[in-house]
């Protein structure tokens, strides 16, 4: 049977800011502050989402989350207009309504993990949206992302929604992120990976956002095959110096594994295990750096593994790598090296997405990749489906509604509300999803 990998790329929001929200995310922190500009940022990730579907690519759009979160400052005992609240929560706590408005959900990797049809014991693909509790401006995404997921993949035959994990530290949960599926084919069965925090070396600096709890009761609820599935324990060193997640340090796709070498805990053992679980004829190509070659601060600055690889149509692999890479003297000979090493990767295509990457969101954490077969592709809503007259429609409606400046002190400006709403009311309507927002009941 027929099957897909689809990228699922989120169309960032109206509100995009630098607001230095995420400690451990060096990206993050070293931005805070500056302006942004929301206009770039949602035309940079549309132009890749658009080469991706050049490439011959199935792309889907997830659409943005309606910020500001007024229903959390209600919750917090705010009361009046949405606009008489923003102004007091920016007077009394600007970090609070920064929070409330961050665009966050653009980052696709992290709102939930999805398995592939043949991983799963009843042959759905199954879903979870991640709690994303170590952050109160991520943990906000939850509630819509199970929403949007659950109206996208509606069809029971073939999927399967779980809720989010306990919102606790103990199921801390951040989504595809960590999650890697090495399979010989989209539609053949796979190998998990899922990579977490081991709590008896806790980061002493960062916290770990992945809980090995939270990856096992994942393992569990998508009925995942225990002999295809590993859990592996990210190294404590790297989350201190800046590896927030998994996908800044490793990334893998159908049987090729770029990793570094300090990516995971006793990780000669850990990619042995790798080989011995795969079982398949086909070959299984690891590519490792060590340190020498490619320093982690390069790897971090450049986020080459943060690159998205895809099987291209007619053969082989492609690399999508953020620009920063071809300005990083290592990244660079990294990359030479997989081009002229035995692999299937063949094609390296280098994108400008600097607008999330000061955010710490490279080209992988853009996107949620679900692997459908022919029928569920055919089950699931079209209207998010990238092709030309959306691609059009989208930029246009870019144009229209997003500003080219925002800084943190805009966020004050009660108009951004009404803006950012009517912006995603038009929205609903391009992407045939009803009234997707509470704002729209
Ligand atoms: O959760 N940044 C995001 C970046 C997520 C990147 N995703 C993956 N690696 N998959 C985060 O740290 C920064 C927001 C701010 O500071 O304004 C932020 O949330």
């Amino acid at each position: 049977m027929l099957s897909f990998e689809v990228n699922f790329d989120g169309l960032v929001g109206p509100t995009h800011n630098y607001a230095g929200l995420a400690p451990g995310n060096l990206a993050s922190q070293l931005h805070g502050g500056q302006p942004s500009s929301p206009r770039d940022a949602a035309l940079q990730g549309l132009d890749k989402m658009w080469a991706l579907h050049e490439l011959g690519l199935p792309q889907g759009v997830l659409p943005p989350q309606a910020r500001p979160a007024t229903e959390l400052l209600r919750r917090l005992g705010f009361v009046g207009s949405d606009a008489e609240i923003v102004a007091r929560v920016h007077a009394e706590d600007p970090g609070l309504l920064a929070c409330c408005y961050s665009a966050s959900a653009m980052w696709a990797a992290n709102s939930a993990t999805v398995s592939a049809g043949a991983d799963t014991r009843d042959g759905r693909v199954h879903f979870t949206p991640a709690n994303l509790v170590s952050h109160l401006h991520r943990s906000l995404e939850a509630e819509g992302t199970s929403r949007l997921l659950r109206q996208l993949f509606a069809d029971a035959d073939h999927f399967c929604h779980h809720p989010a994990l306990p919102a606790l530290a103990a199921f801390s949960d951040e989504g595809a992120a960590n999650h890697t599926r090495l399979a010989p084919e989209h539609g053949l069965r796979g190998l998990t990976l899922l990579v977490c925090g081991d709590e008896r070396h806790p980061p002493k600096r960062f916290p770990a956002r992945q809980s090995a709890q939270a990856s096992r009761a994942i393992q569990r609820q998508h009925l995942l095959h225990d002999k295809n599935t590993l859990l592996l324990y990210q190294n404590p060193e790297a989350i201190d110096q800046g590896v927030f997640h998994n996908d800044v340090i490793a990334v893998g796709h159908r049987n090729l594994l770029l990793i570094h070498e300090q990516a995971l805990m006793d990780q000669p053992a850990a990619l042995a295990r790798i080989r011995e679980s795969w079982g398949d004829d086909t070959p299984l190509y690891i590519e490792q750096f060590s340190n020498a070659e490619l320093p982690l601060s390069d790897a971090i600055a450049s986020y080459l593994f943060n690159s998205q690889l895809v099987s291209l149509p007619d053969g082989g692999m492609a690399l999508i790598c953020p620009q920063e890479c071809r300005n990083n003297e290592p990244a660079k000979a990294a990359i030479k090296r997989l081009l002229h090493g035995d692999n299937p990767l063949r094609r390296v295509k280098f994108f400008d997405l600097r607008q999330s990457m000061r955010n710490g969101g490279g080209p992988a954490c853009l996107r949620l990749r679900v692997v459908l077969s022919e029928e569920q592709l055919v089950a699931m809503h079209q209207g998010v489906l990238l092709d030309a007259p959306l691609y059009e429609q989208l930029g246009a409606w870019i144009m229209r509604h997003y500003r080219d400046r925002l800084t943190p002190d805009d966020l004050r400006d009660p108009a951004l509300i009404n803006e950012s709403r009517t912006a995603l009311d038009e929205l609903t309507r391009i992407l045939q999803l009803g009234s997707l927002y509470e704002f729209q009941r």
